[in-house]
């Protein structure tokens, strides 16, 4: 879609006009009391330097602390795995990080160990500031199941009650931020979905892992449940 329009003399010279401040399509989505933000893994381990490092994963911190402040709901989530959990690639012998195995619950692609429960690495970032984030939703601490999801385990069933709380809270609208895009986002944001929750992906507030196609597909699953991609320009502050 074009946010500014074009008028075209009729001697062939072209004047750009750009119309005033209320026909730009710039900042149009003012979060309201039923909007939450979710804040999802900004860990230490997911950040330049970390065990399981997202590319400029530090750069979406400052748009985050940013966007924030126009959410008076905010959820923070930490990835928060036992040591030795399914997920990692040491805990099966023979196997390298980002292949993959089949497990009862499906497919799992095998991570280098990560956001250990009270390490270092599992802590958020100390440069996010969100003073006003009103609960942190800890996931896949089920040392046989994965949870990229804020909602629900990889096993497609146990809950980590994030939908009941945004709905006793009269949320109906959810923004997602955060690591990484095609992971912990992309899947939050399609349970969100699920939930019926109108959701939102912040894109330039998300830095992805992209290991075999998995952005490009996350994006194309999002997609089709009506996940709205959207840049935090859009949010008004
Ligand atoms: C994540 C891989 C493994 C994420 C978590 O936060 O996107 N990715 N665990
Ligand atoms: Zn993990």
């Amino acid at each position: 879609m074009l946010n500014r329009r074009l008028l075209m003399t009729s001697l062939g010279a072209t004047t750009i006009v750009a119309l005033g401040p209320s026909t730009s399509l710039a900042a149009s989505i003012k979060p309201d009391n039923a909007s939450a933000l979710l804040v999802i893994d900004v860990q230490n381990c997911f950040l330049p330097g970390g065990s399981l490092a997202v590319k400029d994963g530090d750069q979406v911190v400052p748009v985050i602390n940013r966007i924030a402040k126009s959410f008076a709901n905010v959820v923070l989530t930490q990835d928060w795995h036992t040591s030795g959990h399914v997920s990692f690639a040491t805990t099966h012998s023979g196997k390298k990080p980002f292949e993959t195995i089949d497990l009862p619950y499906g497919k799992q692609v095998l991570w280098p160990d990560h956001c250990v429960q009270g390490t270092e690495g599992a802590a958020l970032s100390k440069d996010l500031s969100i003073p006003h984030a009103g609960l942190v939703i800890r996931k896949g601490s089920n040392k046989d199941v994965d949870s990229y999801s804020a909602f629900t385990e990889a096993d497609g069933k146990t809950t980590t009650g994030l939908a009941a709380y945004l709905k006793a809270r009269k949320v109906e609208r959810v923004f997602l931020a955060g690591l990484a895009t095609d992971f912990c986002v992309a899947w939050s944001a399609l349970d969100a979905r699920k939930a019926d929750f109108e959701t939102y992906v912040v894109e330039d507030a998300c830095r992805g892992i992209d290991t075999q196609g998995s952005l490009a597909k996350a994006w194309a699953d999002m997609s089709a449940a009506g996940v709205k991609r959207i840049q935090s320009s859009d949010i008004a502050a």
